[in-house]
C-alpha cells in the first residue's frame, strides 16, 4: 500500500463502473474524498445526480448493514466513510456539456438511466430525491432508525459548478496535496484549467481514465469514450504542463477484467445492500455482451483507476509524450504518438518533447482482483478462484 491517505476529487459520470469505483473508494481506509465532481458522459447531467444519490444511499445502508452484523457474518469490516463523516460529501455539478458540440451519451451500454436499468428494476419510492424501496428495505432490515431518510444527510450540495469546486478545493489545500480522479469526459477539469491555470498548478496529479494508446478504440475505431466524449478536453489536459497520469484501454482492458460467474456465485449470495445493488446494475451489460460477443465479463476501468492510488504498486506507469485529437472527423480522441525514427543526426523525436504525461503500462491483474473483492466483499480472491464451478 502507499503511505498515508490520499485526498481526492473523483469527477465522475455515473455510470456503472463509476458506481462501482466509487463504492470502493468510499470502502478504502487510504482514500479520502473532499469532493465529487458530476460531468456528462455515461449519461446525462441529470441522470448522474440522481445516481450518485443512489450509490450514496446505498453505501450508507451498506455501512448500517455492517454496524448491525455479527463480525463473523461478513469477513471485512471496512471503516464507516460515510455515515460516520465529519460532514458530508460536498457533490459539485458540471455543466452537462463538451467544451464543444453536444454531448455524447453511452446509453446503449450503460442502461438508460446510465445504471444499467437500475430504476426500472428498483422504481423510486417518491421520496423525492431517487431513493428506490430496495434501500429503503436494505436500510430498514439493517436496522436504521430511519429507513426512508435516503441519501439526505449524506450530502451537501455545492453552490459552485463543477470547475469552481475543483478549483475551490486546490486553493484551500497545501500545494500538491489534492489528486484528482477523472473518471468520465474531462470537461470539467479543462473548464478549471481554462478558468484557473495558476492554481490548477497546486493538484499532486489528475489520474485519468481514458485514451487508446496501442489497444483499438471503445467507441470509433481508434477513440476511448471517455476522451472521445469530450476530445478538446482530452486535448487540454493532455497538452497541459501538469502531472498527468493516464489509465487508457490497454491496462483496463487487460488488469481489470471481472467475470460475472464469481460475482453471481459468490458476491449475490453475500445478499448485502452492496452486493445486491452490484449484481443488479451489471445485468444489463452482461446481458449486452453475452449477446454481442459470446461472454459474460465486466471490465472494471474506473475501480483499477481508484485502485492505482489505493495500493501504488498495482499499476505501473511510463512517461509518454502524445497528443489528443480534439475534434477530428475520424479521429476525434485518439492518442497521436510520434513514432518516426530519429532524424540523421538529430535526437529522437521522442526525446526532444516534454514528457510529464505518464501512461499505465502494466496492470497486476491478480493484486487488482484481491483488492477489489476484498475491499467491497470482504471476499478473497484466491479463495474464489478454488472453489468456483
Ligand atoms: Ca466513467
Amino acid at each position: 500500500m502507499s503511505g498515508g491517505k490520499h485526498s481526492v476529487i473523483i469527477d465522475t459520470d455515473p455510470g456503472v463502473d463509476d458506481a462501482i469505483a466509487l463504492l470502493f473508494a468510499f470502502l478504502s481506509p487510504n482514500i479520502d474524498i473532499r469532493a465529487i465532481t458530476l460531468t456528462q458522459g455515461n449519461t446525462t447531467i441529470e441522470n448522474a445526480f440522481r445516481n450518485i444519490k443512489q450509490i450514496l444511499a446505498v453505501q450508507a445502508a451498506h455501512e448500517r448493514y455492517l454496524a448491525s452484523t455479527a463480525p463473523t457474518d461478513i469477513k471485512v469490516a471496512p471503516p464507516a466513510a460515510l455515515v460516520s463523516r465529519e460532514s458530508p460529501v460536498v457533490i459539485a455539478l458540471g455543466q452537462g456539456i463538451p467544451l464543444e458540440g453536444e454531448a455524447e451519451y453511452a446509453h446503449h451500454f450503460h442502461g438508460e438511466d446510465g445504471l444499467g436499468n437500475y430504476f426500472t428494476m428498483n422504481p423510486p419510492n417518491g421520496s423525492g430525491d431517487g431513493q428506490t424501496e430496495a434501500v429503503s428495505k436494505a436500510a430498514a432490515a439493517a436496522g436504521a432508525k430511519t429507513p426512508d431518510a435516503g441519501a439526505e444527510g449524506l450530502y451537501t450540495v455545492s453552490e459552485r459548478s463543477a470547475e469552481d469546486e475543483i478549483i475551490h478545493q486546490l486553493q484551500s489545500h497545501p500545494d500538491k496535496t489534492i489528486t484528482i480522479l477523472a473518471l468520465g469526459p474531462l470537461s470539467n477539469v479543462a473548464r478549471a484549467m481554462q478558468k484557473a491555470p495558476e492554481t490548477m498548478k497546486k493538484v499532486k496529479h489528475i489520474i485519468s481514465m481514458g485514451g487508446a494508446i496501442n489497444h483499438p478504440g471503445n467507441i470509433t475505431p481508434v477513440s476511448e469514450f471517455n476522451w472521445f466524449a469530450d476530445g478538446l478536453a482530452a486535448h487540454l489536459v493532455i497538452a497541459s504542463s501538469l502531472p498527468v497520469r493516464v489509465l487508457p484501454l490497454d491496462v483496463t482492458m487487460v488488469s481489470a477484467v471481472v467475470e460475472s460467474r464469481y460475482l453471481y456465485e459468490h458476491v449475490a449470495a453475500l445478499s448485502t445492500p452492496l452486493s445486491n445493488f452490484v449484481t443488479q446494475i451489471i445485468q444489463h451489460i452482461l446481458q449486452l455482451t453475452e449477446r454481442s460477443w459470446g461472454y459474460r465479463w465486466l471490465t472494471m476501468h474506473d475501480p483499477l483507476t481508484i485502485g492505482c492510488l489505493v495500493d501504488n504498486s498495482l499499476v505501473e506507469f511510463e512517461p509518454l509524450h502524445f497528443e489528443v485529437e480534439p475534434s477530428g472527423k475520424l479521429t476525434r480522441g485518439m492518442c497521436i504518438i510520434d513514432r518516426r525514427p530519429p532524424k540523421l543526426n538529430e535526437p529522437a523525436p521522442a526525446a526532444t518533447k516534454r514528457k510529464n504525461v505518464e501512461v499505465a503500462v502494466r496492470g497486476d491483474t491478480h493484486k487488482f482482483l484481491k483488492l477489489f473483492y476484498y475491499t467491497l466483499f470482504g471476499l478473497d480472491w484466491d479463495t474464489l478462484k478454488k472453489t468456483t464451478s
